[in-house]
């Protein structure tokens, strides 16, 4: 359960670990045009500055394609292996917002240490970002609704922090099916349907509706 009883409330604003890289990594895309990668953070985050968007979800429901397709370029790295991204990427997109790709959770093959480091770094992000207007979280629509997302979902009502239901990979789900799988995702996560937005970053389909979402609270 990742958000369960609140994140930490002690006024840090930095997260546990130590901090990998500073743009340097070489596996990450280059920064192009009006988006730039900040840094990849285990630890102290960047001073907040911009408001802030945070994606957050399952190890490989699909963040890192979601960040390319609704910046229009390729900025997060695509996991081939899922479970990898274990640092909190920050990107500036416009100058007028940062994208936060928030490590995933819930990947079974890692150990028990690691889940735990995860929790901590996300729910320290979290509980700790002055600057954090919205969190998209992201359900993967082709599997039945996972306890841990529902999870995150209640922790951020609980703190007060803004959510933004987002069901990926609508374009593997036959389109006479997808009107009731969002549905029934709507309701298990205890979400009002027309919240729920289907979403594909191969197809394009639902972006408008995410970046609106997003201009609205970074504006
Ligand atoms: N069918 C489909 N697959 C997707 C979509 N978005 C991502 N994927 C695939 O899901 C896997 C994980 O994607 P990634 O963005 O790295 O997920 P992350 O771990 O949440 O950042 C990759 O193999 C992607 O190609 C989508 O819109 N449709
Ligand atoms: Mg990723």
């Amino acid at each position: 359960m990742v958000a369960r009883g609140g994140p930490p409330r002690d006024g840090r604003s930095g997260v546990a670990g130590a901090r990998v890289g500073f743009g340097l990594d070489a596996r990450m895309a280059k920064p192009t045009g009006r988006t730039r990668f900040l840094g990849s953070f285990v630890d102290v985050l960047p001073e907040p500055t911009l408001p802030e968007v945070a994606f957050a979800g399952r190890s490989n429901v699909g963040k890192s394609s979601a960040i390319n397709a609704l910046i229009g370029m390729t900025v997060a790295r695509v996991a081939k292996t899922p479970g990898r991204t274990q640092a909190i990427n920050l990107f500036v997109v416009d100058e007028t917002w940062v994208a936060a790709d928030l490590p995933g959770y819930g990947y079974a093959k890692v150990s028990k240490s690691m889940r735990e480091g995860w929790k901590g770094l996300i729910e320290g992000y979290l509980g700790t970002r002055p600057t954090l207007r919205l969190v998209v979280c992201l359900v993967d629509a082709r599997v039945p609704p996972q306890e841990m997302d529902t999870g995150l979902l209640y922790g951020l009502n609980d703190a007060r922090i803004p959510a933004l239901v987002v069901a990926t990979k609508v374009d593997a789900i036959s389109r006479t099916r997808r009107a009731d799988t969002l549905r029934a995702l709507a309701q298990a996560h205890n979400v009002h349907p027309d919240a729920m937005i289907g979403f594909s970053a191969h197809e394009g389909i639902g972006k408008e509706e995410v970046l609106k979402a997003i201009r609205s609270v970074t504006r």
